[in-house]
């Protein structure tokens, strides 16, 4: 296909190989733009990003999530910025299940993420297919990562919790939360609820909820109850509620900030006597057991490689709330090239 082949070919057969080339030149532009939307489908980015409206509101961190009002997009693995909120639908049943005698794992099953914030914090919720089967501190609860690349340039790629998992180097964080909800400090309660500040006993690997820099430092607040940073959990609604202040992750709202955003989920265990806490170790990949990709149809095919390449970007307003957003597939930095390729033949054969 390249162009000296082709130049030959014209010399040989001039007449004949004019009219096959036109045929093949349409045959071209048609596979190619066949290729492409093929690849924009299967990437997910064909995103038709609903037109939104802003609609500022403040998240009650509490574990229910009917303050959190933007529609849910229908299909699987896809997002909408709606009512001021980023909203990704994560596939259900997509979830690795190396841990669970081969059956599905739903505790560490994502089926919703959001975001939303307003002009002191930033909010998160995560949603989960089914909690009920374990107490908080239980070995082996769910445990969540979710990266904050704030803009910064350079920053971290792995993932917390000795997880063996990074995220695309496009999206290094400078902030990371956790959530390890089997926190040993909770063991043999039988509590399906709790609420949890951003404070000094937070920073121990075993928590239930901390929050580190990029030297993988602690982030916390001497005797902090929530004005900082507030996680919620209620096993029961299958739903965990986090908020953090703006300033926690180096952020103003009036600055209009645009972020890039890496979830993964796992099992945790936790030792906090001993400063001790990560998630279980699957025997090959990452470890991760559920993240947000476009990349299927399980969780499997994303991390095999150790590399959660998906990530989300979300950009607020200057009042905090969602006014923007994107999704980013592993596939789109293959879209252009793909392209450029399949439609090189074309021009090729016009310019002579
Ligand atoms: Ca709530
Ligand atoms: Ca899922
Ligand atoms: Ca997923
Ligand atoms: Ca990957």
């Amino acid at each position: 296909m390249d162009a000296k082949n082709t130049r030959r070919d014209v010399s040989l057969k001039p007449k004949r190989i004019e009219v096959r080339k036109k045929g093949h030149a349409k045959y071209a532009v048609i596979v190619g733009i066949a290729m492409v939307l093929l690849l924009s489908g299967v990437a997910g980015i064909i995103t038709m990003a609903p037109h939104h409206t802003a609609t500022r509101h403040t998240i009650s961190v509490d574990a229910n999530s009917s303050d959190w009002t933007g529609t849910l997009p229908n299909t699987a693995n896809s997002y909408a910025i709606s009512n001021g909120e980023y909203v990704w639908n994560d596939s259900m049943n997509d979830e690795r299940n190396d841990f669970n005698g081969g059956n599905p794992d739903e505790r560490v099953d994502l089926t919703e993420f959001r975001i939303t914030g307003d002009s002191s914090y930033i909010y998160f919720l995560a949603e989960f297919k089914n909690m009920s089967s374990f107490h908080l501190g239980d070995n082996g609860a769910t445990w969540m990562a979710i990266a904050i690349d704030n803009g910064t340039s350079g920053g971290e790629t792995w993932f917390a919790g000795n997880s063996n998992t990074t995220v695309n180097s496009s999206a290094a964080w400078e902030y990371q939360i956790v959530v390890n909800l089997a926190d040993s400090r909770y063991a043999g309660k039988g509590l399906n609820f709790t609420e949890y500040p951003l404070n000094e006993s937070t920073a121990n690997w075993g928590s239930i909820f901390y929050v580190i820099n990029n030297t993988w430092k602690f982030v916390d607040y001497t005797g902090d109850t929530g004005q900082h940073g507030l996680m919620a959990v209620n096993l029961t609604n299958n739903t965990i509620e986090i908020r953090l202040a703006w300033s926690v992750i180096g952020l103003n709202p009036s600055d209009q900030p645009t972020l890039r955003i890496s979830v993964i989920t796992a099992r945790g265990y936790s030792d906090y006597s001993k400063d001790s806490g990560n998630v279980w170790s699957t025997s090959s990949g990452g470890f991760a057991l559920d993240c947000i990709t476009t990349t299927g149809p399980n969780t499997w095919d994303e991390v095999q490689d150790g590399e959660v390449n998906d990530y989300i970007t979300v950009t607020f307003d200057s009042s905090g709330d969602v006014s923007d957003g994107n999704f980013v597939p592993e596939f789109n930095a293959l879209i252009l090239p793909v392209f450029l390729v399949l439609i090189a033949p074309v021009f090729l054969r016009r310019t002579r």
